[in-house]
């Protein structure tokens, strides 16, 4: 009785601020259940999620032709609210809509809403492997290891909340095993409790599978047996998940398996499954990230491979392609593919998982990083958006709370690329947070300025993959053990010398500029029009060269680095006086994320300065807070992986 009395208290005083919150709830914090407004209409799971949290006047759901798919309108009509969409998922995405408003607290009087997605296709990338480790995952293990079903409800809501209606449950990194009769029973069960929320699973499959699972003797595309072999085990895929919506693949890449261990390419592989799974109306995701020990510059690798494809691809085949050439650095330029190839489907695959980012330990709101990358990609010129989840068993889902936002705001930018980051952390923080003004600007500004801020203290001036090796966590610009290949160390890609740094990638260097269109590739050409934020990816640059502020490169480099320290401290500050506003559970566990953040600020700042000091052998500037640690501790320091991620991963680059 007591527990009742308790509990029902907590229901009517909502979610206050003097309780704790663990985060289990995401953004989804409705604080009545079961409310008495009719909801008429349309049967379904749009039904049942506005009977159970709206709180405004009458609804009525209505299906309509001739809409998008998944589109829908919202309409106030004689004291109703209507809401027509073609599908049950289009009725499903108006309902949240509506809720969405509700609880941004926006007045739903007079409404007139149509919308409709820029993609058909919003997926997240789970790299979660069949022993409950998630690659790059540091949020706990894999949710679908022993999928509990009110977990697998509440990220089925979560997902369609902000319309994502697909997910690949299995790591690119594909165990062969992912398509054996047991895993697909597992896959089913997990389908089965998507659907209804209009999310449809993919796998990624190992492209050796017909020889691992099938025992034949080769996978080779062109093969009749192995054709076969594809044929049967997609029928048997489809008679478990009739919606089945296709497969992921990584091939000939990283050491997996592909077409190019049989003599073909990339086309052969890819349309050989397309063939499979369009009876069935399934598609191929093929990635484009591939490169090679013997290139001279892993930034060219991907257009060479695949621009020489470009026209050769089945129409169910869509390529999948990081937005940066390297991989999922702090700044990249765009990947040049996407802007080269014409004649083939393409996506856009953003990682939400902080492999690059300080784990679940920083706080960087991304969405400001893929704002910058449609600057130069029309997103028009896309068939799908993908992110690689950040999701796993920890009770908050994604490690950190404020990590919750680059897998809301993934999904809410697939929807419309167009909208604002500060229009999605603003949604965010309303509903997962408060809207209280006094928490609201300061926090929103942090989490807008926080992406800057991590380039600033890891890699800025374009900076990049100067990571420790291995786990990617922290500052290793000197990694570089004997025999590992030298596009798995740091200095590969900084070049640092007594001249200067960073990768000649010019005309006379490796020249990919050329891979950019015309106007792009002179600008970036020419020292002194690529834009500094990724000089050092485009030119070696002399220590001395004169940068905009006045400064010399090496102490502007030493500015920046500083500045970045400046920044994640003052996160800190404003974070601090937030208290008063946000629950005490909350409020302490991103506190101390923060100031673990600062901490890592000034290890990246002290490390990346003293290291590349030895190179430039100038003083770091009198206005800048000089370096409190030593470089050869930080040299001799492994950071031990263990802190980090699931040491069972066990990396080697
Ligand atoms: O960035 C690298 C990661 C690998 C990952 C790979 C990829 C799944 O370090 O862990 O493997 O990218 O995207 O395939």
């Amino acid at each position: 009785m007591k527990t009742f009395i308790l509990s029902t208290f907590f229901l009517l005083a909502g979610w206050s601020s003097a309780y704790g919150e663990d985060g289990s709830q995401l953004w989804l914090r409705f604080n009545s259940i079961n409310t008495t407004v009719s909801v008429t209409g349309v049967k379904g799971t749009a039904m049942t999620e506005l009977q159970t949290y709206w709180q405004g006047g009458p609804v009525v759901l209505k299906r309509q032709k001739g809409l998008a798919k998944d589109g829908y309108t919202i309409k106030s009509q004689s004291g109703k609210i209507v809401i027509a969409a073609a599908s049950d998922a289009g009725l499903l995405y108006g309902a949240y809509h509506l809720l969405r408003l509700q609880q941004t607290g926006q007045s739903c009087d007079q409404l007139d809403i149509s919308e409709q997605p820029a993609y058909d296709l919003r997926i997240l990338n789970h790299w979660d492997n069949p022993n409950g480790t998630c690659e790059r995952g540091f949020a706990g293990k894999s949710i679908f290891l022993n999928p509990n079903p009110e977990r697998m409800k509440m990220y089925a809501r979560a997902n369609a909340s902000v319309g994502i209606n697909g997910t690949v449950l299995n790591n690119v990194n594909a165990k062969p095993e992912a398509l054996s009769t047991a895993s697909l029973e597992k896959a089913k069960a997990i389908a089965d409790q998507l659907r209804p929320y209009g999310i449809r699973v993919y796998l990624s499959i190992n492209f050796a599978s017909p020889i691992k699972v099938g025992g034949l003797e080769t996978a080779d595309p062109l093969d009749a047996k192995v054709i076969s072999w594809w044929k049967e085990k997609v029928n048997e895929i489809y008679k478990l998940i009739p919606d089945f919506g296709g497969f992921l693949v990584k091939a000939n890449s990283e050491g997996e398996p592909g077409p190019q261990d049989f003599g073909r390419t990339h086309a052969d592989g890819a349309n050989m499954l397309a063939g499979v799974l369009k009876p069935h109306k399934g598609i191929v995701m093929w990635r484009a990230f591939v490169y090679a020990p013997q290139s001279p510059d892993r930034a060219n690798q991907a257009y060479l491979e695949f621009m020489p494809l470009d026209g050769q691809f089945a129409d169910n085949v869509i390529i999948q392609i990081k937005n940066g050439p390297v991989d999922f650095q702090p700044r990249e330029p765009y990947s040049p593919l996407f802007t080269a190839m014409q004649k083939t489907q393409m996506m856009v695959e953003f990682q939400l998982t902080q492999e690059y980012l300080g784990a679940a330990n920083h706080l960087v709101y991304l969405a400001p990083m893929w704002q910058e990358f449609f600057s130069f990609v029309k997103p028009g010129s896309l068939r799908a958006m993908a992110g690689v989840a950040n999701i796993g068993d920890d009770t908050n889902w994604c490690g950190h709370h404020f990590a919750q936002a680059n897998w809301y705001a993934f999904g809410r930018a697939a929807w419309n690329p167009a909208l604002k980051p500060e229009e999605i952390a603003d949604e965010w923080l309303r509903q997962t947070f408060s809207s209280d003004e006094r928490m609201l600007g300061p926090v929103k500004q942090l989490m807008l300025d926080s992406r800057e801020a991590a380039v600033s203290y890891m890699m800025p001036l374009g900076i990049h993959h100067i990571f420790a090796g291995g786990h990617h966590y922290g500052p290793e610009p000197w990694y570089s053990p004997k025999g590992l290949r030298a596009d798995w160390t740091p200095p590969y890609y900084h070049r640092a010398d007594s001249i200067g740094m960073g990768f000649d990638r010019t005309l006379t260097g490796s020249a990919n500029v050329k891979q950019y269109p015309e106007a792009l590739c002179r600008l970036y050409n020419d020292i002194n029009t690529c834009p500094e934020n990724l000089l050092t990816w485009f030119h070696h640059v002399p220590w001395d060269h004169k940068m905009k502020s006045g400064r010399t490169f090496w102490d502007e480099l030493c500015h920046k680095y500083d500045d970045g320290v400046h920044e994640a401290r003052h996160f800190l500050t404003i974070w601090d006086a937030m208290q008063s506003y946000v629950d005490q559970q909350r409020f302490s566990e991103v506190q101390r994320k923060l100031r673990i953040q600062a901490r890592d600020s000034e290890w990246w700042r002290d490390a990346c300065l003293l290291y590349f000091q030895t190179f430039s052998h100038r003083p770091i500037p009198q206005d800048v807070e000089h370096p409190v640690h030593n470089l050869d501790e930080m040299m001799k320091f492994r950071i031990p992986i263990s802190m980090y991620e699931n040491p069972e991963n066990g990396y080697n680059k």
